[in-house]
């Protein structure tokens, strides 16, 4: 007889951080998390912003704790995480969210700027993670969630730095899930679609004679769903992989994307 219950997919009793959950992606990740029972940590790269996201958590009836930490620099990273352990817990669950866009064609773009996208959207995971392992070996269990991205797999114009840390993070995941996969530690991705957030209001902008963005028009047309994903749409997914339900699920990127890896696009 199985021992299967609906209780593997709860959260109770689990300390999570998700970086850079002020608002948007990590904030719906968070506050689906604390609502699956566990104790939320966040991070965030200004005061102001922790204290609006720790404002909004507590909206919703969820106390969070807010830290300051710039996820790239590695000194700062090592610190919040000893605060972490010392004033909350050991972390059990890692969602590897902050991340950053720079839409400028390639040939257009400096080095510096290039760099800046790696260095948070791939260095930064792989900086948080090597903090947390540790404390995760030592608890005999652990959870790291890596939001990827449409660009983990595909290309398109004026992405390419973006492109490149997203795809090398999918490979971060599964070289992650391979280093400390027999410490009982599941390292997977999820993939969101195109989501509406302010990282993605500028595609969706209304033009000057009130007609919808040619860009928002395109990703309707390529996503089956026929829609823009919401935050919500990411809860159920990153509860799951958080959870005890996921315990043989690693090294695996789950995408949430309306159907759009799974689609030609509408013939003309
Ligand atoms: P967002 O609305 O721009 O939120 C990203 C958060 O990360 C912001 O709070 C941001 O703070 C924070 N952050 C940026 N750099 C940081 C740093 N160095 N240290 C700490 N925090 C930092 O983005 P989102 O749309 O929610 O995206 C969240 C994640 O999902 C990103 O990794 C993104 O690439 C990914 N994603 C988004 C979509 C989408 O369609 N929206 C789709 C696929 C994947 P600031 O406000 O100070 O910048
Ligand atoms: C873009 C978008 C994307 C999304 C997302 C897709 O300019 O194409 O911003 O890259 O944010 O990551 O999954």
């Amino acid at each position: 007889m199985s021992s299967f219950s609906l209780d593997s997919f709860s959260l109770k009793g689990k300390v999570a951080l998700v970086t850079g959950a002020s608002y948007g992606i990590g904030f719906a990740i968070a506050s689906a998390f604390a609502k699956a029972g566990a104790t939320i940590v966040f991070n965030d790269i200004k005061q102001e912003l922790v204290d609006k996201g720790i404002a909004a958590y507590k909206e919703n009836g969820i106390i969070a704790n807010g830290y300051v930490c710039d996820v790239t620099d590695e000194e700062s990273v090592t610190d919040f995480i000893k605060k972490v352990e010392d004033e909350v817990v050991l972390i059990d669950i890692l969602v590897n969210n902050a991340g950053i866009i720079k839409r400028i064609p390639m040939l257009e773009m400096s080095a510096k700027d290039f760099r800046q996208v790696i260095d948070v959207d791939l260095n930064a995971p792989f900086i948080v993670s090597k903090a947390v392992i540790p404390g995760m070996i030592k608890n005999g269990h652990g959870k790291i969630i890596n939001i990827c991205s449409m660009m983990s797999e595909l290309g398109r114009e004026t992405v390419s730095a973006y492109a490149a840390a997203k795809g090398g993070l999918k490979m971060l995941t599964r070289n992650i899930c391979s280093e400390y996969g027999d410490a009982n530690i599941q390292c997977n991705g999820i993939g969101p679609g195109y989501i509406a957030t302010p990282q993605t209001a500028p595609l969706r902008e209304l033009q000057a004679d009130g007609s919808r963005h040619p860009f928002d028009q395109f990703i309707i047309s390529k996503t089956p769903a026929a829609r823009w994903g919401n935050t919500d749409d990411l809860q159920g997914p990153a509860v799951f992989l958080a959870s005890d339900a996921s315990n043989f699920i690693n090294g695996h990127i789950l995408y949430v994307d309306g159907g759009i890896l799974a689609y030609i696009g509408k013939q003309p």
